[in-house]
């Protein structure tokens, strides 16, 4: 477990439970209607961003994808403001006018969920160089998923910051699925981060649903980075416990398979991580879980009673009417 501590433990644990909560309440808001648009859900892989953004401070960046609600709340992001971005609110982070794939807040250094397969890849490597001309020592960090590993973008990004010895982190999350196509059907490799060795840069695969595992390696790769040498690729094995967006039943999945995830569902496998080494009893959990669930609904009182956006401004903030 490395040099993990208690605070270390608890702090994911509190942020990767604001993420299941956020998404918990998403998928029964969806469910019942109330939210437009899309919602693509990041249960079942919190460990990812809650590991690799305990690294980060707000001068560094991210870039996101359409499944970006966990790594926007672990890089700081406040649930009210999403959750009114959601509900296409005025109070939401982009005024109501992105919803849940585009949130962004670049005090935050989060440059936003993205709709767009694979688009984060070259704006982190922008951001990267930045980071780099400035000689600021910030990094910036790519969250993507396997399928996103296929495209372009994804080779043009990790081939110019190797050249350029940039200081990004390119995170995959690989839950085994792009849509509905298995990885085995996407693509000949099993271990995405294979794809370094192409590119001359560090790659490793480790277990993305093991919080302090994650941190770790983000934390190495991240301060090697900020010494100016260079980027990295850090595979994370992981399993979305829903389908693709809220409406997929995802009977893709084999069932067996699914089964055994849940069981390795990364929450719980920390839960027993703090039992196991005294850091927290049940009654201690259970007050942060009814803390995290009482933000939550605050999040939800605080979209629904927000304004909707007005007719008048619907060209307001458009830089090409
Ligand atoms: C450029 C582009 N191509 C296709 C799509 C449609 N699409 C949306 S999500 C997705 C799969 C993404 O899979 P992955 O990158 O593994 O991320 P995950 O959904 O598993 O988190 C696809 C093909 C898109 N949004 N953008």
């Amino acid at each position: 477990m490395g040099d993990v501590t208690k605070e270390q433990l608890l702090d994911f644990y509190k942020t990767m439970l604001t993420i299941r909560k956020f998404e918990d309440k998403a998928a029964e808001l969806f469910a019942a209607g109330r939210l437009p648009g899309f919602v693509h859900l990041y249960s079942g892989e919190e460990a990812v961003a809650a590991g690799v953004c305990a690294s980060l401070t707000n001068k560094d960046y991210i870039t996101s994808t359409h499944r970006g609600h966990g790594h926007l709340i672990a890089k700081g992001g406040q649930v009210d403001k999403m959750m009114a971005e959601l509900f296409a609110k005025v109070t939401g982070y982009c005024k109501g006018r992105g919803g849940s794939m585009h949130i962004a807040d670049v005090e935050l250094g989060i440059l936003g969920a993205n709709g767009i397969v694979g688009a984060g890849q070259p704006i982190a490597v922008g951001a990267a160089f930045a980071n780099q001309y400035l000689k600021n020592d910030a990094v910036s960090v790519c969250f993507f998923g396997d399928a996103a590993s296929n495209r372009g973008t994804f080779h043009e990004a990790l081939n110019l910051a190797s050249v350029w010895k940039l200081p990004v982190i390119f995170v995959c999350e690989n839950n085994r699925f792009g849509i509905s196509m298995n990885q085995k059907d996407h693509m000949n490799i099993v271990d995405v981060s294979q794809r370094a060795i192409s590119y001359g840069i560090p790659g490793v695969t480790i277990d993305g649903n093991d919080v302090a595992a994650v941190y770790e390696t983000a934390k190495d790769a991240i301060s090697r980075a900020r010494k100016g040498e260079g980027p990295s690729l850090i595979e994370c094995k992981t399993w979305r416990h829903y389908g693709h967006f809220q409406g997929d039943a995802g009977l893709y999945k084999d069932a067996q398979e699914q089964e055994e995830w849940l069981k390795k569902d990364p929450i719980l496998k920390l839960e027993e991580k703090l039992k196991v080494l005294k850091f927290a009893k049940d009654t201690e959990l259970k007050e942060i879980q009814q803390q995290i669930q009482g933000q939550i609904d605050a999040a939800v009182e605080f979209a629904e009673s927000s304004p909707e956006p007005s007719p008048e401004d619907v060209l307001a903030d458009v830089y090409a009417p």
